[in-house]
């Protein structure tokens, strides 16, 4: 992850590929907003909200968990802005274009864990497909490795994220509507179960699982 061990001023991290190679579940002109406009600004605030604070020389993840526990109103705008930053760098790792690394379906240890926890790949994905679908609003769909090692799905609402908790994701979907609307418009199902059938990084989920 590019944004780990950055400091501030945070830059917008390089895409892992072309804005135009995930069509057609989510096409170029998604990724152009999404990645140019939204993602973007989340970067921009962030550096403007932190600039003489504390929070100004940790990196994002600490910021992140800082901010979690800080209800302070000026401390719910940062960390909004940098859990923002922080998962949508997740997000752009968790896809990767058809033929490309980590596409298909997946083998080795992410395979084993899946099968694991969730009996077999056609449960897991309707078991994230709930969670990403029953998201009510704005939110985002994690796959996550417990304490225990399992593996389990998490719904996150707005920013919020499991790193704030000090979990371990190993996916996100974004199921906020910038993600899909101009593609999907509100069907937001089918948005999803293209995501799992044709974008998903498995490669990049089983680096996350660790050891
Ligand atoms: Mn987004």
């Amino acid at each position: 992850m590019p944004l780990d061990k950055a400091k501030a001023p945070f830059t917008l991290p390089k895409l892992p590929y072309a804005e135009d190679a995930l069509a057609p579940v989510i096409s170029a002109k998604t990724i152009s907003f999404h990645y140019g406009k939204h993602h973007a600004t989340y970067i921009k605030t962030l550096n403007e909200l932190i600039a003489g604070t504390a929070y100004e020389g940790l990196s994002l993840g600490e910021i992140v968990a800082r901010a979690a526990g800080d209800k302070d109103a000026a401390a719910r705008k940062i960390f909004n802005n940098a859990a923002q930053a922080w998962n949508h760098d997740f997000y752009w790792h968790s896809m990767t274009p058809p033929n490309g690394k980590g596409s298909g379906a997946p083998t080795g240890k992410i395979k084993d864990a899946l099968e694991k926890s969730f009996g077999d790949l056609d449960a897991f994905k309707k078991a994230f497909s709930l969670a990403a679908v029953g998201q009510f609003g704005s939110g985002w769909a994690w796959l996550v490795k417990g304490k225990d090692g399992a593996l389990k799905i998490e719904a996150t609402s707005n920013a919020d994220s499991p790193i704030a908790r000090g979990g371990t994701p190993l996916l996100v979907a974004d199921v906020w509507e910038h993600a899909y609307y101009l593609d999907y418009q509100n069907r937001r199902p089918d948005h999803i179960a293209a995501w799992l059938d044709k974008l998903v990084n498995w490669s990049f989920a089983e680096d996350n699982l660790g050891q």
